[in-house]
């Protein structure tokens, strides 16, 4: 790996030296990224930590969502008890979107039930011509709780992740979780130079993000753009895309498998599928099939049990698992996940079942 990286303009990083054993890199999740044989389907599930876990619910009475995601002992904590819980192929950690903002002294909170709430919504364009530039010193507890994860799984891969810019962007200029992102679309149609230089800011500490995340010892790396379905294929194609080419392309010298993931993105999935991902995370409105016909044979695809199925009892839990092992097992370039994440009504029994049906799955030669 080159010790310097400067491929474009603005985003250059010295990348460093990543860890990572060996032991990781023969793991079937890896290799499924990588679209390489392995022997059963891999699997994990988003939000595999989270409120649905009681022992989750019992750190929170304790602490603020907050306080863990700073803490790298508890961040570490409660990644791999996901892991050991489940049986799955994969960590993710346990962080949130909003938590690189630190980094660029955005204050928010984020509350219980509701999600991420911003102090001063960024309205105007001088709010963001006026932003600090990013400081990644001041996220070295998520760095340190990479590490720290990354000893406790011992060979089992940690996906790092981040925000997409424009998911980022919609919290910063609603101020909060949106149903219609009015505000954010407003201001990227009237104001179009002050919402590049948004998303060329927050492209930048997404870059910056990330590849701390792996210089720690993160195996994978996911962006979450969840909200970008909400744009029609045009804005994405000239206004988005060229923000996610500009990341994927400034992370690719990591050599990780780089998951794009968002809800809602049957109509973009080819424009997607353009932007340097190696992997696709797909929601359930999209069948993985037509998907694999979409995108072709040389990015692998993600997904996408509807969440809801979780809740639904036995029947439909397992002919939903079924149905998308028969369409997809025999496909070296295919994770088990869900089309979002756990929802926190799940009984962690069900996903327990699930992980073990998908390893029981025969994986046809
Ligand atoms: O304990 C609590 O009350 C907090 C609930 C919670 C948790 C467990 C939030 C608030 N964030 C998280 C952790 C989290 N968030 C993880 C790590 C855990 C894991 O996946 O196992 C990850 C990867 C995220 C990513 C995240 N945060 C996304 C992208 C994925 C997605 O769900 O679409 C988004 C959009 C957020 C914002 C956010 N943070 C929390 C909530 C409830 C939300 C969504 C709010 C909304 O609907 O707009």
């Amino acid at each position: 790996m080159p010790d310097k990286d400067c491929n474009l303009d603005g985003l250059c990083y010295n990348f460093g030296d990543a860890k990572g054993g060996s032991q990781v890199n023969t793991s079937r999740f890896l290799k499924a990224c990588r679209g390489e044989p392995h022997d059963q389907v891999p699997v994990w599930f988003m939000r595999q930590a989270g409120r649905y876990q009681p022992s989750y619910r019992a750190l929170r009475t304790r602490y603020t969502m907050l306080e863990l995601a700073r803490s790298p002992r508890l961040i570490a904590d409660v990644t791999v008890e996901a892991v050991r819980m489940l049986d799955v192929d994969a960590a993710i950690l346990f962080s949130d979107i909003m938590i690189p903002l630190d980094g660029l002294g955005i204050r928010y909170d984020i509350r219980e039930n509701v999600g991420p709430i911003v102090e001063s919504p960024l309205r105007r364009p001088a709010d963001i011509h006026g932003m600090p530039p990013f400081q990644s010193d001041r996220l070295e507890f998520v760095y340190e709780g990479v590490a720290l994860s990354v000893e406790k799984l011992a060979g089992v891969p940690l996906i790092g992740f981040a925000g997409a810019p424009f998911t980022l962007a919609s919290y910063l200029v609603e101020g909060g979780p949106s149903r219609t992102y009015q505000e954010t679309k407003a201001l990227m149609w009237n104001h179009p130079g002050a919402f590049y230089a948004l998303m060329e800011r927050l492209c930048a500490m997404v870059v910056e993000h990330c590849a701390n995340q792996v210089k720690a010892g993160a195996a994978a790396i996911q962006l979450f753009d969840s909200w970008v379905g909400a744009l029609s294929q045009e804005d994405y194609r000239t206004l988005i895309l060229p923000h996610m080419r500009k990341i994927f392309e400034a992370l690719k010298p990591l050599g990780v498998p780089l998951i794009y993931f968002g809800i809602g993105t049957q109509h973009l999935i080819a424009e997607m599928a353009r932007s340097g991902a190696t992997v696709l995370g797909l929601d359930w409105r999209t069948a993985l099939s037509q998907a694999r016909g979409v995108v072709g044979p040389s990015i692998a695809l993600m997904g996408n049990l509807d969440p809801q199925c979780l809740l639904a009892g036995p029947v439909a839990v397992q002919a939903g698992v079924t149905a998308i092992l028969d369409a997809m097992a025999r496909d070296d370039a295919y994770i088990f996940n869900l089309g979002h994440g756990v929802p926190k009504e799940t009984d962690p029994t069900v996903l327990q079942k699930v992980a073990a049906w998908v390893h029981q799955y025969p994986k046809p030669g």
